[in-house]
C-alpha cells in the first residue's frame, strides 16, 4: 500500500483492516450469496470467478450477467414490462469503499449491470437514468436490443391488460404452492419476484453487491424501485458488511434499507438481526400495509457471516462457497 493510499483509508478507519492484494490477507472463505432460489445457477457464475482467485467485484458482475442473459426469467430484457407493455431496467453495483454506479429506466440494454459499473468506472457520477443511460451505454459498446417482449411477458402482460389494475402485489407465497421453497408465482406459472441481488466476499475480504431487475412487474412508465439506488436496494461497506434486497421497492426506499440494515451490522448486530431490524422497521410504519406485501433483506458480514430476514413466508436465498451450496429459507416477521 503506498503512503497516498495508506492516508486516504486511515482517514476512513480502514488501515489497520486486512486490504486486497496490496497485504496479502485471505479470508477463511469465499463466499457468494444471492436472493431467491433462482440465485443458485447465479452463485454458481459468480463461484467460477471466485475460486479462480477473482475479484468480489468481478464475481457479482458475473451471476448478474447470468441472471439478465436468462431466458424466460423474471430479470432483465425478458422480465415483465411496466403497464405501458415497456420493460425497464434498474440495476447497481458497489464495491466496499463505496463506489458505486448505478442505471434506471434504461430500455433494449441487455447488461444493465455493465451499464452501471461502466458508470461506476468511467464517470464521476452514480446513477443514470432513462434516455441518458441508453445513450451512455451505447457510446460505451452496448448493442441496442429490439425490446420486443419475450413470450410469457407477453402472454402476462396481455392477461394483465384485460383488468389493467394497477395493484403491483409481489413475492407473497401463494396457497396453492406449498413447496418448501415455493416463491409466489404469477397465474401462468411465472415466478412473479423480479429482483437478483448478488452479495460476495473474495479470498483478500473485498465485499461487493450488484443487483438486478426489471422492477415490479405493470409498473407506471418511469418508477424507480430500491434496486438503482444505493441505500436502498443495495450497500457495502468493508468495516461493517453488504446488504441487498428483494420486494416492494417503495418501502424499502422509504426506510433506505439496506444503508439500514448495514449501519445495524456496524453496532454488532449479526446479519440475520440486522435484516430483521430493518423488517420491523417496515412493519412498524404501516402494519396493515406490510401484511399485504412482502420485503426480503440479504446481508453478508465483513466476516463471512449471512443471514436474511423477510416480512412474510416465501423468501428464500441462495449460498455458495467451497463447502457449502443451498437454498436457504428466510426467517420472517408475520
Ligand atoms: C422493485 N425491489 O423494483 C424490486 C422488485 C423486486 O422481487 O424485488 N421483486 O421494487
Amino acid at each position: 500500500m503506498n503512503r497516498k493510499e495508506f492516508l486516504r483509508l486511515s482517514s476512513m478507519g480502514l488501515a489497520s483492516l486486512p486490504l486486497s492484494p496490496f497485504t496479502n490477507h485471505v479470508a477463511a472463505k469465499p463466499l457468494i450469496i444471492s436472493t431467491w432460489d433462482s440465485g443458485m445457477p447465479v452463485n454458481a457464475a459468480g463461484w467460477k470467478v471466485l475460486s479462480a482467485g477473482g475479484s468480489a467485484l468481478d464475481a457479482v458482475e458475473a451471476g448478474a450477467r447470468y441472471i439478465e442473459d436468462t431466458v424466460d426469467c423474471c430479470v432483465g430484457l425478458d422480465g415483465y414490462p411496466d403497464r405501458d407493455g415497456i420493460v425497464t431496467l434498474d440495476a447497481c453495483i458497489m464495491d466496499d469503499l463505496a463506489n458505486c454506479g448505478a442505471v434506471a429506466g434504461l430500455e433494449k440494454i441487455r447488461h444493465p449491470i455493465s451499464v452501471a459499473r461502466k458508470v461506476m468506472e468511467k464517470t464521476p457520477h452514480v446513477l443514470l437514468v432513462g434516455q441518458g443511460a441508453q445513450q451512455f451505454a451505447l457510446e460505451n459498446g452496448f448493442t441496442l436490443e429490439d425490446g420486443k417482449l419475450s413470450p410469457s411477458a407477453e402472454k402476462a402482460y396481455k392477461q394483465w391488460l384485460i383488468k389493467s389494475e394497477y395493484k403491483p402485489v409481489i413475492n407473497i407465497e401463494r396457497k396453492d404452492k406449498n413447496g418448501p421453497f415455493a416463491p409466489a408465482f404469477f397465474d401462468n406459472g411465472q415466478p412473479n419476484h423480479d429482483t437478483m441481488g448478488i452479495l460476495a466476499i473474495d479470498q483478500y475480504l473485498r465485499l461487493a453487491g450488484a443487483v438486478t431487475t426489471s422492477g415490479m412487474a405493470f409498473k407506471v412508465h418511469g418508477r424507480v424501485g430500491d434496486s438503482a439506488i444505493a441505500g436502498a436496494g443495495l450497500f457495502v461497506d468493508r468495516e461493517a458488511g453488504a446488504a441487498t434486497s428483494s420486494g416492494v421497492g417503495e418501502e424499502v426506499i422509504r426506510i433506505c434499507g439496506t444503508h439500514l440494515v448495514v449501519e445495524f451490522m456496524r453496532m454488532g448486530l449479526s446479519p440475520q438481526d440486522a435484516c430483521k431490524k430493518a423488517v420491523e422497521r417496515i412493519v412498524s410504519r404501516d402494519r396493515e400495509k406490510a401484511k399485504v406485501i412482502q420485503v426480503g433483506f440479504l446481508a453478508l458480514g465483513r466476516d463471512g457471516s449471512y443471514g436474511a430476514y423477510a416480512i412474510q413466508k416465501g423468501f428464500v436465498f441462495s449460498v455458495k462457497s467451497d463447502t457449502e451450496e443451498r437454498i436457504i429459507a428466510s426467517p420472517h416477521l408475520l
